[in-house]
């Protein structure tokens, strides 16, 4: 089954590749969007949607709106991470799986980078990694929707 999956970025990440690449890379949002779409598309046929708001409330109407149509997702919820218990509440209102995920290793920077509100709604956070964090994320995914078809009835031998 061809599965959906919601990848969204938070606040000021649509300034990736013009900025600060010490900390997340020389890649745009763009650049690493196409990857994305293209490697779960050739690799497990899956589609890759993908949206990046720099407010919170629309972030959260975005993750209702996912309620309807994606079979998971993966965020990095940018400095909000560290701020929002409304978007924590909007992640564990989600019925799917959510994997966070962070650009750079927020444990070895500031200290207010090291607490985030929105870990605990997420089944997994992945951090330090740069772009290839979100692959990561995907490979994650891809374990979950695994494991689970192989335990569900139709899909045992007889
Ligand atoms: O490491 C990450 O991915 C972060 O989520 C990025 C957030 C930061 O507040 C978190 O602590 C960690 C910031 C995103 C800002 O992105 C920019 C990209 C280029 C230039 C300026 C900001």
């Amino acid at each position: 089954m061809t599965k959906r999956i919601f990848v969204v970025h938070g606040p000021n990440l649509n300034l990736l590749g013009e900025r600060e690449p010490e900390h997340y890379g020389a890649l745009t949002l763009a650049e690493i969007n196409h990857r994305l779409q293209r490697l779960a598309q050739t690799r497990w046929g899956w589609q890759v949607h993908a949206e990046q708001y720099n407010g919170e409330g629309p972030l959260i109407a975005a993750l209702h709106r996912a309620r309807t149509w994606a079979h998971g997702v993966v965020i990095n919820p940018g400095g909000y991470t560290h701020t929002s218990i409304a978007l924590r509440d909007a992640l564990t209102a989600l019925p799917i799986p959510v994997v966070e995920v962070h650009l750079s290793n927020i444990h070895r920077r500031e200290t207010f980078r090291h607490t985030s509100y929105t870990a605990a709604a997420a089944w997994g956070v992945i951090a330090g990694f740069g772009w290839y964090g979100y692959v990561l994320a995907l490979e994650a995914l891809a374990h979950y929707f695994a494991s689970r078809e192989a335990s569900t009835p139709s899909a045992q031998k007889p």
